[in-house]
């Protein structure tokens, strides 16, 4: 296929490129973390959303490369801004496929050997995806993952298949809620029901709540009421260029 072609040739031609949304952290108005999307401008198409490409490359597996490069590109942005006094952790989407790969933590150890970053500075986002494989296999790599030193996410939270079990047996530290559950908040009685649920289960776990697709300031003050401390949305910042990233974080500079 045409797209899975191009796809190919712009990971060859380094056309990819990673912004970083910022993470908020509600009272200190302080930035927690970056979230890293890829993005994608074909000289041809233009503007390629990772919507349309990533499920592309998830059936032809491309996904593992494509993963791998952003692994190492976040990997590498986070060293960069700690060499210049900013410390910044980043957060990196992971495929199912990419989680599943033999050597996937030996890819992470790598990477952050390579780029002499702190094991601290890394959250991966999983989603529920990567439990409907081998689950025994899942928690084993988790555990290597935890041990490194790495913090696991689930993104995505409550829009998969997974049973509420593995937050109790998996070293998972953090939900991201949904962005269609924060959606309808505060009028939607259902979307209103789930989130309070999402915050209260995962602080009764011990796990941090971060909120996406937070837009508006309506949305932000029920989440903050019911819990939720952490926040991700438009209202805050969209993804930015590595530089703007920077340019918001420290605006004296
Ligand atoms: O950034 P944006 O909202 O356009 O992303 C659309 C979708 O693509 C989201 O589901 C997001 O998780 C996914 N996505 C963005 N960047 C990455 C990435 O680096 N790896 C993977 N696997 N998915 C990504
Ligand atoms: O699936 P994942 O949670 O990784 O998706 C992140 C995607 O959500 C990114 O593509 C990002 O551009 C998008 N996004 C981030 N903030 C908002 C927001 O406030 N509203 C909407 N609609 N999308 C957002
Ligand atoms: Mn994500
Ligand atoms: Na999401």
């Amino acid at each position: 296929m045409r797209l899975d072609h191009d796809m190919r040739q712009a990971l060859a031609q380094g056309r990819f490129r990673l912004h970083y949304q910022p993470q908020v952290e509600l009272g200190s108005d302080r930035v927690i973390g970056a979230e890293a999307l890829i993005r994608w401008r074909d000289p041809q198409r233009g503007e390629i959303s990772p919507a349309e490409f990533i499920p592309l490359a998830e059936e032809s597996g491309f996904v593992v490369a494509i993963g791998d490069w952003v692994l190492r590109e976040a990997v590498a942005q986070a060293a960069h801004w700690l060499s210049r006094g900013l410390r910044m952790p980043v957060a990196v989407n992971v495929s199912a496929l990419q989680f599943q790969q033999a050597h996937f933590v030996q890819t992470v150890a790598d990477a952050l050997r390579e780029s002499m970053l702190p094991a601290s500075m890394l959250e991966l986002e999983l989603t529920e995806g990567v439990l409907l494989g081998d689950a025994d296999e899942a928690l084993k790599r988790m555990q290597a993952l935890d041990a490194l030193g790495v913090t696991l996410s689930i993104d995505d939270f409550g829009t998969g298949y997974s049973s509420l079990a593995y937050l109790k047996r998996f070293p998972i530290r953090r939900l991201k809620i949904d962005r269609s559950f924060v959606q309808g908040l505060p009028g939607d009685a259902s979307d209103v029901g789930i989130a309070n649920a999402i915050v209260q289960m995962g602080r009764a776990l011990g796990l941090q709540v971060i909120a996406e697709g937070v837009e508006t300031e309506a949305q932000r003050d029920f989440l903050a009421q019911a819990g939720c401390h952490e926040f991700q949305g438009f209202l805050f910042a969209r993804p930015l260029r590595p530089d703007e990233f920077e340019q918001r974080v420290r605006p004296r500079r």
